[in-house]
């Protein structure tokens, strides 16, 4: 009987062990909350065609045609999936030039967790940005950010402006492991606006997750404060919320007092504090092509839609069609689960467990919607002036047929005015984007594995030189070739 007890008690203890160990899996990393409809065909390529492919494109993954890609990392903006519901949508579009019944759906949907009561659409995040610049921008007026985003800050400067970045000094160390290395650094801020005046200082900016910084959360701490200093000098608060719902997922995760509260009043929350904001819906929308703006200011949004007229369209389609509003609609209420945030989280999370498992450095802890591998140190024995973040894309397309971002020396290093000498940035980084509800776990895991393929043999790999570029912008469209 004792025995039976043991047994019964050993059954039972097995069965809990068990339960922990699959509840700590799903808990951790959960598997994809969504089963395929459809699917689209991706080409394997064989190595001497990918050396060809990568030859022709003048060693710039940006020239490979994409149906020669097989895992596409680029980008994770405008490669989202959509759900079965927002195919339904765009059937429900009505592209009727004025008052369409979708534009009232989408501009209900951004009020309700946006807060900000007017919505101006616009094709995608950057004319958000231009109309907002355009708009309040002065020559030599300063915009404070944690970090700008590309083309936010090419709109600053294109408008006069000063882009400036202030965020916290902990984000530049890619090893150290902090919740929110998204976070302004808030003295910078202060100081910065006292050293330049508030009077030129028209807005002051958070972008949420930190794309530039490695898709890292910004705390709601932080954007309080940030809102507080702002605000002490008349300044007003604008977010890029590109990523609002991973950061708001973040803060749920890893901030006291969030655990319990829904994403859509954490959401609510940040955007509280806040006079406006900058969208490009391609990213947490979950659509293919759309953006927005949205703020409190009359007289501001009254100056904005004049323009929009004038470069979108009409101030209830903006550039987009009924169909598109639709999707976005949609797209921005399924981006509220926290199922799939804990999916897209956890997938990304997941793949940046399995290279530190095997000793590949990349930027820590991973960001919201992608990991970023350091090249540097991936690669010491390439200097900066060689490309080691354009020698990894390389090696990723040629290895696998993998394709991902150099975000490095390429994009960044800039010409000293006076001395003519190059000023290098501090990272040399290599984005894997992961689009939304796209790749497989299993997908995923053929990028781990390559990588650290790669890793493995790594010294074999050399540096570039660029054989053409353009003025500006040249990571786009220059050309290069491997040394010898
Ligand atoms: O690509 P747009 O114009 O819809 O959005 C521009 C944009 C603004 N802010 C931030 C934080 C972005 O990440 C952003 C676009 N990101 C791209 C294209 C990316 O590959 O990350």
């Amino acid at each position: 009987m004792r025995n039976g007890i043991l047994f019964v008690e050993f059954l039972t203890l097995l069965h809990t062990f068990a339960a922990n160990i699959l509840e700590g899996i799903q808990m951790k990393y959960p598997p994809e909350p969504f089963k395929i409809k459809t699917v689209e065909h991706i080409a394997r390529t064989t190595d001497a065609e990918r050396q060809q492919y990568i030859k022709n494109a003048g060693y710039n993954v940006f020239s490979i045609p994409a149906e020669k890609i097989y895992i596409d990392l680029l980008t994770d903006s405008g490669t989202s999936a959509m759900s079965d519901k927002q195919w339904a949508g765009m059937m429900n579009g009505d592209e009727s030039y004025a008052g369409s019944r979708n534009y009232f759906h989408f501009e209900a949907t951004i009020k309700k967790i946006f807060g900000f009561k007017h919505i101006i659409p616009t094709h995608q995040g950057r004319v958000a940005e231009n109309l907002l610049f355009s708009t309040i921008i002065k020559p030599g007026y300063v915009i404070p950010n944690n970090n700008h985003f590309d083309t936010t800050r090419a709109n600053i400067e294109y408008n006069g402006g000063i882009a400036k970045d202030l965020v916290n000094d902990a984000a530049k160390d890619t090893n150290l492991i902090l919740p929110f290395k998204g976070n302004i650094d808030i003295q910078k801020l202060e100081s910065l606006i006292q050293t330049v005046g508030p009077e030129n200082v028209p807005i002051g900016m958070i972008t949420i997750t930190n794309n530039s910084g490695g898709g890292q959360p910004v705390s709601m701490e932080n954007i309080r404060a940030t809102s507080k200093m702002l605000h002490k000098y008349d300044i007003p608060f604008f977010i890029d919320a590109c990523r609002f719902a991973e950061n708001a997922w973040f803060i749920k995760q890893r901030e006291g007092g969030y655990a319990e509260k829904p994403i859509l009043e954490i959401a609510q929350e940040m955007f509280s504090y806040a006079d406006g904001c900058t969208m490009s819906a391609k990213k947490d929308g979950l659509v293919n092509m759309g953006g927005f703006m949205a703020l409190n200011d009359d007289e501001l949004a009254q100056k904005v839609t004049n323009r929009l007229i004038l470069i979108e369209g009409f101030p209830t389609y903006g550039g987009l069609s009924g169909r598109d509003l639709e999707a976005i609609s949609i797209g921005l209420n399924e981006v509220l689960d926290e199922t799939y945030l804990a999916y897209r989280v956890g997938q990304v999370e997941q793949l940046g467990e399995k290279l530190a498992a095997a000793g590949v450095p990349f930027l820590k802890p991973t960001g919201g919607h992608a990991v970023y591998l350091d090249a540097k140190n991936f690669l010491p024995h390439i200097p900066q002036s060689e490309f080691p973040g354009i020698a990894l894309t390389v090696e990723l397309y040629t290895h696998a047929g993998i394709r991902a971002v150099e975000i490095g020396s390429l994009m960044f290093a800039q010409k000293d005015i006076k001395t003519g000498e190059t000023i290098f940035p501090d990272l040399e980084l290599v984005r894997l984007a992961i689009p939304r509800r796209v790749y497989t776990n299993s997908q995923m895991d053929f990028v781990a594995e390559n990588i650290i393929e790669i890793f493995e043999r790594r010294n074999d790999i050399k540096g570039f030189e660029i054989v053409k570029e353009a003025p500006v912008l040249r990571h786009f469209t220059a050309e290069l070739k491997p040394l010898a």
